[in-house]
């Protein structure tokens, strides 16, 4: 089969970068597929898409918004009709399994909805002038060019988050897919062309974040910048954004905590558990990395999720049977390894998995098992640091406070969760633990997209992603005020009689 070369698209035109290099995306589940060539692009690349993307704002920012929207809508209907093959795609360039690949696809297509939706509220604020016959109005506008840095483990939800509420709030938009998944946003941007999205609204332009994030940050027209990675680059991309005083959300990393209480539904915990720390290979922001168990039923507990993880049937994500697909490459596996060795001189006590799968059918991917650690101590490094592979930390607590207090021990505050059937310990957890998003009886992954997504402390900046946070980044507030009273009246100083 010969590799299809795929092209950025920069003012409406799908064209190869000035350089014509190119790289090639690989089948994480076996090397030898070859999924595509994509274009290498660098600075003077963006520079063309920052300036189709600016003179497109001239006349996106002024199309109505309920007509924006309807572009949104088509492009939710597209991307529904197409779900199967772009989950495949995704798939195949990411590894993750089939059932998750479509809720990827499905992700886009709410938010694809929910932002039509959006076309006609955008809603300001009224609100009484301390002057007579003056009007005063909040409205919101959009905010210009904006440049988005995606990550590879949701390809297409999460350009979805940043593109669609962008678009629809009139801003025009530059997004660069992660290396790794670069079809995945390619197909979503796809859906939005057939859908009518005018020429320069969006552009993609594939590459290296040294050459195309870093131009795409620092272009003086690039207004706003989304961020999704890892902590280390959102660092680098916060600093250097915030040197041009340019709005910028960031979304990074997390270690997130499921408690377990004494009364919890321990089936239903060890559900929460699998599906939080194993699901999509547990390279989730929101993956369940640590578990926090009572005492009294730790024993049960970890027996019963180390038997459950060696079941998971784990392989090539695209056949159906599959519950775990492998990592997206070389380095995750890497990043495994490493955390496993460290776990092991820290005294922690490994359960299950720890070595990459290398024979027969795993010789020709990046395959890890679900890995399980248990006498993890709060400070260890296992149970501070993000791993982003499926491996997990179990602790144990001796209370209710204890957990929380374990939970809230780190850096990141990203997503939390806890199994109780204790409703006052659920509204106390709901309050206590420090994190953008807590979860009860249901584990740390599966945020839906009309609420706001993100995290406190060093998870992110701030920003949220997803429903209203998405608006409120994409827009910026005009304060207008309108006197009809025929006469000079200065505020603070006429007393509006
Ligand atoms: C991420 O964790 O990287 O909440 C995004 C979830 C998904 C999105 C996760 N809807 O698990």
């Amino acid at each position: 089969m010969t590799t299809r070369t795929y092209q950025n698209l920069i003012g409406g035109q799908w064209v190869p970068s000035r350089s014509r290099k190119t790289f090639l995306n690989i089948n994480p589940a076996r090397h030898d597929d070859v999924v595509g060539e994509f274009q290498a692009s660098a600075a003077e690349d963006v520079d063309l898409a920052v300036a189709a993307a600016t003179e497109a704002f001239k006349t996106w920012r002024l199309t109505p918004a309920p007509k924006r929207a309807e572009i949104l809508y088509r492009a939710g209907q597209i991307l529904l009709d197409r779900k199967e093959q772009y989950a495949q795609d995704m798939t195949r360039e990411m590894g993750k399994v089939m059932a998750e690949t479509r809720g990827d696809v499905q992700e886009a297509i709410d938010t694809a909805f929910y932002m039509a939706g959006e076309g006609r509220r955008l809603f300001g604020v009224t609100t009484p002038s301390e002057l007579r016959n003056k009007f005063a109005m909040c409205v919101r506008l959009p905010v210009g060019v904006c440049g988005m840095i995606a990550p590879w483990n949701f390809p297409m939800a999460i350009p979805s988050w940043k593109l669609l509420p962008a678009l629809v709030c009139g801003n025009t938009c530059i997004i660069k897919p992660a290396m790794d998944t670069p079809l995945s946003t390619l197909n979503l941007v796809q859906a939005l062309v057939d859908a009518g999205v005018p020429a320069g609204v969006v552009n993609v332009v594939t590459g290296a974040g040294s050459q195309v994030g870093t131009r795409l940050v620092e272009h003086p027209q690039v207004q706003a910048i989304s961020f999704t990675g890892s902590s280390e680059v959102g660092r680098t991309v916060g600093q250097a954004a915030a040197g041009l005083f340019k709005p910028c959300s960031l979304e990074m990393g997390g270690k997130n905590a499921m408690i377990v209480l004494e009364d919890a539904n321990l089936d239903l915990a060890l559900d929460g558990a699998l599906w939080g720390a194993f699901g999509t290979t547990g390279q989730r922001c929101t993956a369940t990395s640590r578990i926090t168990v009572h005492r009294a039923i730790a024993k049960e507990f970890i027996s019963a999720l180390v038997d459950r993880a060696e079941e998971l049937k784990v392989g090539d994500g695209l056949d159906e049977s599959v519950q775990m697909g492998p990592q997206v490459n070389r380095q995750q596996i890497e990043t495994s390894i490493r955390y496993c060795e460290i776990a092991k001189k820290e005294g922690a006590k490994l359960m299950t998995g720890g070595k990459p799968l290398t024979k027969g059918a795993f010789a020709k991917g990046h395959f890890f098992p679900p890995t399980i650690f248990a006498k993890v101590k709060p400070g260890m490094r296992i149970a501070q640091e993000e791993v982003f592979g499926p491996v997990v930390s179990i602790l144990e607590c001796a209370s209710f406070d204890d957990a929380i207090a374990i939970s809230n021990g780190i850096q990141y505050g990203l997503s939390t969760s806890l199994y109780t059937r204790d409703v006052n310990r659920a509204f106390r957890a709901m309050r206590d633990l420090e994190a953008g998003i807590t979860y009860i009886n249901a584990p740390t992954i599966g945020a839906e997209v009309h609420l706001p997504f993100g995290g406190v402390k060093q998870t992110g900046n701030g920003h949220r992603e997803g429903g209203i946070g998405a608006i409120d980044f994409y827009t910026t507030w005009k304060s207008v005020y309108v006197d009809y009273s025929d006469k000079l009246q200065r505020a603070q100083i006429d007393a509006g009689e």
